[in-house]
């Protein structure tokens, strides 16, 4: 039964988790009650799903008209710019990341919003985490504008649990895996591609070396364990920054291999670019036991799975 206590406005539903977890949220609490806005165009997979607004989340005056106009209960913040296009322009990258969870925390404050949501990433780790099942809390120094705000956001998160009891939830995801959206500027889209170029050419030219190994997720266990966290009693939610969340791990050369299982021509070659370093500062692997121990996060999708359905529904 959809809960239609709530109305749920989600930031940046035009991405690619966006757009996946927008769909998935109106069939829970019914189609009217969740808003998507976005600074883009509807994409069309939302369109005539349900309401949409244009809204820009760094201007904080309309964002707090629309959360007064709808009623607005919860707010997911899912605007960022990710570490790929973040090293491109670093203060622009930190301003948009830090500046919107800004707004949406003290409007959230000011409005006695009930629940908010905002993704951290693998990211936050640096070069002197441990990179294999990288501890929920162990030493994190970031070496991305991407992960340093990352980071500052997850203590801005505590910050306003802690001083103001704002319900604030959040999940570091690992690279996430998707056909309905494209990614927005990362540096795990190679394991996007990959899958549209097996489709489409037979062959792949990866910009991060064989055996680089990163954690990951297929879609659809993301946007499930976002829910689950939402969802979850209060009493259950002991991290208050944000919870390590793991799927599986593999490297291009591991994925080109199972890609290979289904398409045996399909030829995979490297040409390393500034993405290596980004890929180099972070985990190999992710230690999740406190997401699970706190409230029951179990993943779905291994490689072997995740890449049957990729390319069972790439158009
Ligand atoms: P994305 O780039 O695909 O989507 C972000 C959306 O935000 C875009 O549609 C963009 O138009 C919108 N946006 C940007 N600036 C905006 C603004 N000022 N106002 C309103 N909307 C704006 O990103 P995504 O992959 O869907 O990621 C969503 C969140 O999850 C981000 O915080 C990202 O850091 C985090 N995350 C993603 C991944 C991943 O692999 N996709 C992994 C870890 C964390
Ligand atoms: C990126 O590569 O920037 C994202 C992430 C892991 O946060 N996919």
């Amino acid at each position: 039964m959809p809960n239609r206590d709530e109305k749920i406005l989600v930031v940046g539903a035009c991405g690619q988790i966006g757009v996946e977890l927008t769909l998935q949220l109106r069939k829970i609490h019914g189609d009217g009650n969740i808003i998507a806005s976005d600074l883009r165009e509807e994409h069309p997979l939302l369109k005539g799903t349900g309401p949409y607004v244009s809204l820009d989340i760094m201007n904080k005056e309309t964002f707090h008209v629309l959360v007064l106009r709808y009623n607005i209960t919860q707010v997911y913040l899912l605007a960022a710019i990710l570490s790929a296009t973040g090293e491109k322009n670093p203060t622009l990258a930190w301003h948009i990341n830090m500046q919107s969870l800004l707004n949406v925390l003290d409007v959230a404050k000011e409005e006695g919003l009930k629940k908010i949501y905002w993704p951290s990433s693998i990211a936050v780790f640096g070069p002197s985490s441990p990179k294999e099942n990288t501890p929920q809390h162990t030493t994190i120094e970031p070496t991305t504008v991407y992960g340093i705000s990352k980071f500052a956001g997850e203590r801005w998160c505590e910050y306003y649990n802690t001083r103001y009891g704002l319900d604030v939830r959040s999940l570091r995801y690992p690279g996430l895996i998707s056909y309905k959206s494209q990614p927005g500027g990362g540096t795990t889209d190679y394991a996007i591609e990959i899958f549209h170029d097996a489709k489409n050419k037979g062959k792949y030219t990866s910009f991060l070396n064989a055996d680089t190994y990163l954690p990951m997720m297929y879609m659809p266990d993301a946007i499930r364990a976002t829910i689950e966290l939402m969802e979850a009693d209060a009493s259950k939610i002991s991290v208050r920054s944000s919870y390590n969340l793991g799927g599986m791990s593999f490297s291009p050369k591991d994925i080109a291999d199972e890609i290979r299982k289904h398409i045996p021509s399909f030829e995979i070659d490297y040409t390393v670019d500034s993405r290596q370093a980004i890929a180099d500062s972070w985990p190999r692997s992710i230690d999740d036991s406190k997401a699970k121990e706190d409230w029951g996060w179990k993943p779905e999708y291994d490689l072997e799975r995740m890449t049957k359905d990729m390319l069972e529904n790439l158009k």
